[in-house]
C-alpha cells in the first residue's frame, strides 16, 4: 500500500490530489518553485520541498529535482497531475526505475497515445470510429496528394507529435494542399522534433465530446460517461458540461461500454480520456489523453465517483472498486474555468488576491488553491479556480451557476468571471446550441 505520495504539480490540482491523499490516509509531499513557497498545497501538505526557481523548466519540469525530492522524503509514489510531466513517457519510466510508483498509465501507453498516428491506428484496430483520413503517416508530397484526393476537401494536415490543437493546417482545396502539407511538416519538425504528418477529413462544425475511462491492472475497465467541452477559445477550454445534450442514455451506455472494453483489451491501466468530434449524430475519435484532466470534477459530480481516489488505488495495484453496472448518471454538472485573465482580451493577470469570498450552498463545488492575500505569480497557467455546479437538470444547473457566479468574489486580479456571467445568460448556451467555434464567433461579434 502506498504510504506517501509526492505531488509533482501546483495550484488547484495539487490541492485536489492532496485532498484525495488525506481521505485515503496517505502522507503528502508538496514540491514547489521559489515563486510558490507560500502556496496553499505547501501549507496543507505534511512535508514540502523547494525544487527550483520560478521557470517551469527549472522546477516543475525538472525531473532530477523532483525524483530527488521523492527519494529524500521517502515517498512511494509520484502523482504528476496534469500539464508539466503528466504525459512524459520518459519521466514515467524514470520514476519506476527509481523504485517509485507513477500515478498514471504505463510509459508505453503514454508514448503510444502521445504519437497521434499510433493512437489513431490503435483505436481503429480496437474497432472504435475515427475521423476518416490517411490511416497513417503520409511519407511524401506525392503520396499525400493522392491520399488527399481520396479523402476529399476540406481536410487537415495534422502532426503526429501534435495534439491539443497544435500542429494542424487546413487545406480547403487541391491548390491549397501542397502548401498546407509542406508548412505542417516544416513546423512539426521544429515544434516536436518529428515531421511525421497524417491527413484527416476536416469537420466544419463539430462538438468536442470526450469519454472518461478508468482501468485497473486486472483487466477491469469502466467508462464514466462523457463531457461536452465545445466552449473553448484557441484550444483552451473555458466551460465544460456533463452529460452532453446530444447523446441519449442508450447510445452513451453502448458506446461507453465499447470504449471501456477496448481499453481493457489494450491493457491500459489508470485514468484516461478519449476525445471525439461529434457531427451529424456520429462520434469520431481524434486523440487520447493519458492523464487526469482539468474538467474531471463534472464527471465526479454526476457519477459520485472520486476519480483521483480511484486513480491512486489502481496505480497502487488495487482492483477497481466500481463495476459498470454500479455507475449511474445523476443530473447535470457545469464547470467554469476561472482564469486570471482579462475577460475581453484574455491577457493573463498576475497579482495578489485582496479579497476572497467563495460561493456555497446546494450543488456548489469550488476547486482552487486561492486564499485571501495569496499571490498569483506570472510564470504559470492562468487557471486559478474551477467553479463546478451540479443540479437535477441542466436548467436548474444554469440557475445555480448564475447564483454562484454572483456570490463569488475574487479581487486583485482580472478573471474570466464576467465572461461566465454572460455565457450563463446567452441564449445559445441556455439552449446548449453550440459547436467548437461558438466562443470565437461570439468574440468576433463584440
Ligand atoms: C479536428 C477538427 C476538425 N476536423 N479534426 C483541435 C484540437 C485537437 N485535439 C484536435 N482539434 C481539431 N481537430 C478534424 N478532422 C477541429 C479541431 C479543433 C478543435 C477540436 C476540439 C476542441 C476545440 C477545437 C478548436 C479548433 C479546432
Amino acid at each position: 500500500m502506498i504510504k506517501k505520495i509526492l505531488i509533482a504539480n501546483r495550484g488547484e490540482i495539487a490541492v485536489r490530489i492532496l485532498r484525495a491523499c488525506k481521505d485515503l490516509g496517505i502522507q503528502t509531499v508538496a514540491v514547489h518553485s521559489t515563486a510558490d513557497a507560500e502556496a496553499m498545497c505547501v501549507r496543507l501538505a505534511d512535508e514540502s520541498v523547494c525544487i527550483g526557481p520560478p521557470a517551469p523548466r527549472e522546477s516543475y519540469l525538472n525531473i532530477p529535482a523532483i525524483i530527488s525530492a521523492a527519494c529524500i522524503t521517502g515517498a512511494d509514489a509520484i502523482h504528476p497531475g496534469f500539464g508539466f510531466l503528466s504525459e512524459n513517457a520518459t519521466f514515467a519510466h524514470m520514476v519506476e526505475e527509481h523504485g517509485l510508483m507513477f500515478v498514471g498509465p504505463k510509459a508505453d501507453h503514454i508514448a503510444m497515445m502521445g504519437d497521434k498516428i499510433m493512437a489513431k491506428k490503435t483505436i481503429t484496430k480496437l474497432g472504435l470510429p475515427t475521423v476518416p483520413g490517411s490511416g497513417g503517416a503520409v511519407t511524401s508530397a506525392d503520396k499525400a496528394l493522392r491520399a488527399a484526393a481520396e479523402i476529399g476537401y476540406p481536410l487537415l494536415v495534422k502532426a503526429a507529435g501534435g495534439g491539443g490543437g497544435r500542429g494542424m493546417k487546413v487545406a480547403r482545396s487541391k491548390t491549397e494542399f501542397a502548401e498546407a502539407y509542406e508548412t505542417a511538416k516544416r513546423e512539426a519538425a521544429i515544434a516536436f522534433g518529428n515531421d511525421r504528418v497524417y491527413l484527416e477529413k476536416y469537420l466544419e462544425k463539430p462538438r468536442h465530446i470526450e469519454f472518461q475511462i478508468i482501468a485497473d491492472k486486472y483487466g477491469n475497465a469502466v467508462h464514466l460517461g462523457e463531457r461536452d467541452c465545445s466552449l473553448q477559445r484557441r484550444n483552451q477550454k473555458i466551460w465544460e458540461e456533463a452529460p452532453s445534450v446530444v447523446l441519449n442514455p442508450e447510445f452513451r451506455d453502448e458506446f461507453g461500454r465499447k470504449i471501456a472494453q477496448s481499453m481493457s483489451q489494450l491493457g491500459y491501466v489508470g485514468v484516461g480520456t478519449l476525445e471525439f468530434l461529434y457531427e451529424d449524430g456520429q462520434l469520431f475519435f481524434i486523440e487520447m489523453n493519458t492523464r487526469i484532466q482539468v474538467e474531471h470534477p463534472i464527471t465526479e459530480m454526476i457519477t459520485g465517483v472520486d476519480i483521483i481516489r480511484e486513480q491512486i488505488l489502481v496505480a497502487d495495484g488495487q482492483k477497481l472498486s466500481i463495476r459498470q453496472d454500479d455507475i449511474s448518471f445523476r443530473g447535470h454538472a457545469i464547470e467554469c474555468r476561472i482564469n486570471a485573465e482579462n475577460y475581453k482580451t484574455f491577457i493573463p493577470s498576475a497579482g495578489t488576491i485582496s479579497n476572497y469570498h467563495c460561493p456555497g450552498g446546494p450543488g456548489i463545488r469550488v476547486d482552487s488553491a486561492l486564499y485571501d492575500g495569496c499571490k498569483i505569480p506570472p510564470y504559470y497557467d492562468s487557471l486559478i479556480a474551477k467553479l463546478i455546479v451540479h443540479a437535477n437538470d441542466r436548467q436548474q444547473c444554469l440557475a445555480r451557476l448564475r447564483r454562484a457566479l454572483r456570490e463569488y468574489v475574487i479581487d486583485g486580479v482580472d478573471t474570466l468571471m464576467p465572461l461566465h456571467i454572460e455565457l450563463a445568460d446567452n441564449i445559445n448556451v441556455v439552449n446548449a446550441d453550440f459547436d467548437i467555434h461558438f466562443l470565437e464567433k461570439l468574440y468576433n461579434t463584440l
